[in-house]
């Protein structure tokens, strides 16, 4: 008799959080649908939520623990793997103490505040501080901005879409990937509205993207160079009277200072490293300056450029002093239903004194960290759904760094590339095996121009033994004699749960997830999961308001928006330096990432319906002109190089892209990942080989790798070879 079952739930694979329906056949997914009556996404879902039955369901799927033995992994009881990684732990810990105990936490798992809170009661188990995350290849600048503008790298604003007559995106591609720090579903019908009701969109990209052929104005820019645009963009305003005095001196500091800084950038001077006409961006001002409700947002394009951190601030000040910033239509601060926790004392890391952001340490200096002697040195190392050989950079490096290790775990739901460098594999949870509740950036940052809640339970049991990845970490401590949060009480609180968490009935109320999610719920004023439950659509919150944050909730320790944070104005002035390098690279090809529809950074491509006949590779996009100087056709192979590396892609020529700009989207080179039977016969190659690595490429005060706007240079593979 076959068992038929639909349950709603919320995808959690990117920041939209789309509700969805999703019927059951025996244990296994049948169908996943959207849900219309999801009350933030009303039946709009992507076809990476739609198919999750194919990644949770995988043939390749983990379902044991696996050791590596002589080279190859052969299965391992769990005890036998908790208690040997635990005493390894252990002896590493005694010998070298915290600092030569790190994390990795990949971007799949961040969308889970449970295991992502373990991870951190972990680290503090082991007085570890060294905690690696994505964060630095796609938005630590917007921390540490908000750190410096607001006074926490939590505070941090969004556009205010719904009202809003005129939006400047730069760097973003929400018909690919629905943007960043911002929970939209269904972007595009949203920003199309825009339009509808008489505003006005400008996309700022050096590719004319699948968003701006929707609609909106395609304002066409040279790769890493939107801080000239930015500050451009802010002398035209200060020009114009644009700048709401009365604003500004009741609200905000340093604007002075800010004002000198933008005085020398006109719009033809700008323009010469932009390629955005001096008359382009007056019309943009102009119609920004004009517009009831304005605003920038920024994205990826900028966060990965060299100077993210400074785009950034440029941006959130024009905001700031036009009067854009906590006005209807303009920027609103999020405002989410718990509060933020602290932010720990300022470290740095061992590794040329980089500051860490947001309590991460940047994954740029990650193989430095493991290869280089003295204290302090990783030599364990944890990874929570990543996989960082094929996302960070200097690929070739880190492998030798994780193969240096004396310590590898990897806990994934499949065994990809980095986890072929690991001493054991433990399989974790697919999210449809997790109860949850919405991702950090909605739930305290408050990131969400229509602000809901939703809580689901767990669609699907565990497949095989997988585990919770919070109870694995949970249990890590306990075999490595280290309580949880280096609190006794906490590890025996743990134990004790997990205990009743093996009778029937009693368990699923006293498990500590359960637990935790109940008292987010009680904080938010939401009533405990048994009434959230009732309402599967999740619930409407009271919306973000204009009016409530200046003068109200900015954290600095002055009350007021810091204009001129010092070590910003300091690190500008280079930039005069750096303008003139841009403009002696005007001839240079630079490189940028592209993401698409089939690709969700490196794990979509073990599923078939993914790599179908053309996505079964990643290619070099490049120009026709281009394309032609360098002598490469349309299917040819074409070698790409930068740093002193290259890799090897067929060439697609493709007009989008402004001369001068060629692309290579990131998440291939599977050849070598033996635990991925699907993605292993795909071709591509690993960009992250070729980009820059290491303490000197970093944005200094953010710890931003640099992926974007990279100079590089391509040839016919075949001529290549010397
Ligand atoms: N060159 C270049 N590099 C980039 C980027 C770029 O634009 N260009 N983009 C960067 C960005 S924005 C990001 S966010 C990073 C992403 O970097 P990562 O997070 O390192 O990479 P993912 O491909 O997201 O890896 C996810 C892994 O998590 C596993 N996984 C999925 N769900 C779960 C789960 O529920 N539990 C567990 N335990 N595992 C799970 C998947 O199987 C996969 O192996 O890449 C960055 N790297
Ligand atoms: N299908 C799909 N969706 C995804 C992902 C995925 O891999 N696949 N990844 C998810 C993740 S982890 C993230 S962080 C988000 C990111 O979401 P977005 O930030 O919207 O990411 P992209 O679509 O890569 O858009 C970045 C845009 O910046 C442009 N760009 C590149 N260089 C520059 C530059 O120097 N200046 C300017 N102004 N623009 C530039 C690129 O052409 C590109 O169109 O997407 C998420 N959604
Ligand atoms: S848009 Fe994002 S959240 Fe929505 S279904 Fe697609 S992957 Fe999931
Ligand atoms: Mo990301």
């Amino acid at each position: 008799m076959s068992d038929s079952h639909r349950q709603k739930t919320f995808c959690r694979i990117c920041e939209a959080q789309c509700g969805l329906v999703v019927t059951t056949q025996n244990g296994r997914v049948s169908k996943i649908e959207p849900n219309p009556e999801h009350v933030s996404s009303r039946g709009y879902a992507c076809i990476k939520g739609l198919k999750m039955g194919d990644f949770v369901h995988n043939p390749d799927r983990l379902l044991t623990p696996l050791k590596k033995v002589d080279g190859e992994f052969v299965p391992v009881s769990w005890n036998q793997a908790l208690a040997e990684i635990g005493a390894k732990l252990r002896a590493i810990h005694a010998r070298d103490g915290g600092g030569a105990i790190a994390a990795y936490m990949g971007n799949p798992i961040a969308f889970s505040m449970w295991p992502t809170l373990m991870m951190t009661m972990l680290l503090k188990a082991f007085d570890a501080d060294k905690l690696f995350t994505p964060g630095t290849q796609d938005c630590a600048n917007k921390f540490a901005g908000g750190e410096r503008l607001f006074g926490n790298p939590h505070a941090q604003v969004f556009p205010d879409i719904d009202h809003t007559r005129l939006l400047i995106a730069v760097g973003t591609n929400p018909v690919i990937s629905k943007m960043s720090f911002i929970n939209l579903p269904h972007p595009m019908e949203r920003i199309g509205a825009i339009e509808e009701r008489g505003g006005k969109v400008y996309w700022v990209n050096p590719r004319y993207t699948e968003s701006a052929r929707r609609c909106g104005e395609h304002v066409a820019i040279r790769p890493d160079t939107d801080v000239f645009f930015m500050l451009g963009f802010l002398h035209e305003v200060i020009a114009r009277d644009g700048v709401d005095h009365a604003r500004v001196q009741r609200y905000m500091n340093g604007y002075a200072t800010l004002a000198e800084l933008a005085r020398p950038w006109t719009p033809e001077r700008v323009a010469q490293a932009t390629r955005v006409p001096a008359d382009t961006l007056r019309a943009m001002v102009r119609d920004y300056l004009a517009a009831d409700g304005a605003a920038i947002y920024s994205s990826t394009g900028v966060n990965q450029g060299s100077r993210g951190l400074l785009v950034y601030w440029l941006q959130e000040a024009i905001n700031a002093v036009s009067g854009n910033l906590d006005r209807r239509g303009g920027v609103l601060a999020g405002k989410g239903v718990m509060p933020s926790p602290p932010v720990g004392e300022q470290r740095r890391s061992r590794i040329a004194g980089i500051p860490y952001v947001n309590s991460i340490i940047p994954a740029g200096i990650m193989a430095d960290e493991i290869l280089t002697p003295g204290p302090g040195r990783v030599r364990a190392m944890l990874n929570m759904s990543g996989n960082p050989l094929l996302t960070c950079p200097g690929s070739g490096r880190l492998a030798e760094a994780f193969d240096d290790l004396e310590l590898f775990v990897c806990t994934d739901i499949v065994r990809n590339e980095t986890a072929e460098h690991a001493h054991y594999i433990l399989p974790g949870l697919h999210g449809l095996e997790r109860a949850d509740i919405p991702f950090f950036f909605f739930t305290v940052m408050g990131l969400m121009p229509e602000r809901s809640f939703s809580y689901t339970d767990a669609v699907l049991p565990a497949a095989g033994e997988a585990r919770d990845e919070g109870l694995i970490l949970r249990q890590l401590c306990r075999a490595a004699g280290r309580p949880l949060g280096g609190s006794r009480p906490l590890q025996w609180l743990s134990n004790l749960a997990e205990s009743l968490a093996r009778l029937p009935r009693v368990g699923r109320r006293t498990s500590l997830d359960r637990l935790f999610f109940g008292a987010v719920t009680r904080v938010a004023r939401l009533g405990g999961l048994r009434r959230l439950r009732r309402q599967p659509d999740g619930v409407m919150l009271q919306p973000n308001q204009p009016g409530d944050y200046l003068g109200k909730r900015v954290q600095t320790a002055s009350g007021k928006v810091e204009l001129a944070p010092p070590d910003l104005v300091a690190r500008a002035a280079t930039l005069d330096a750096e303008f003139g390098q841009e403009l002696a690279a005007q001839g240079a090809l630079k490189l940028i990432q592209k993401r698409e529809r089939f690709t969700h950074n490196t794990w979509a491509h073990n599923v078939e319906a993914f790599i179908d006949g053309k996505r079964h590779s990643n290619y070099l996009y490049i120009h026709p002109l281009d394309a032609q100087a360098q002598g490469l056709g349309q299917g040819q192979l074409a070698r790409v190089s930068a740093n002193g590396e290259y890799v090897e892609v067929p060439v697609q020529l493709d007009d989008s892209l402004q001369p001068g700009t060629i692309a290579v989207p990131h998440g291939w080179g599977h050849q070598d990942a033996r635990g991925l039977s699907v993605a292993r016969h795909t071709q591509g190659a690993n960009i992250n080989i070729i980009m820059p690595h290491g303490p000197a490429t970093l944005e200094p005060v953010s710890g931003m790798c640099h992926m974007n706007g990279i100079i590089a240079e391509v040839r016919a593979a075949d001529a290549a070879v010397s």
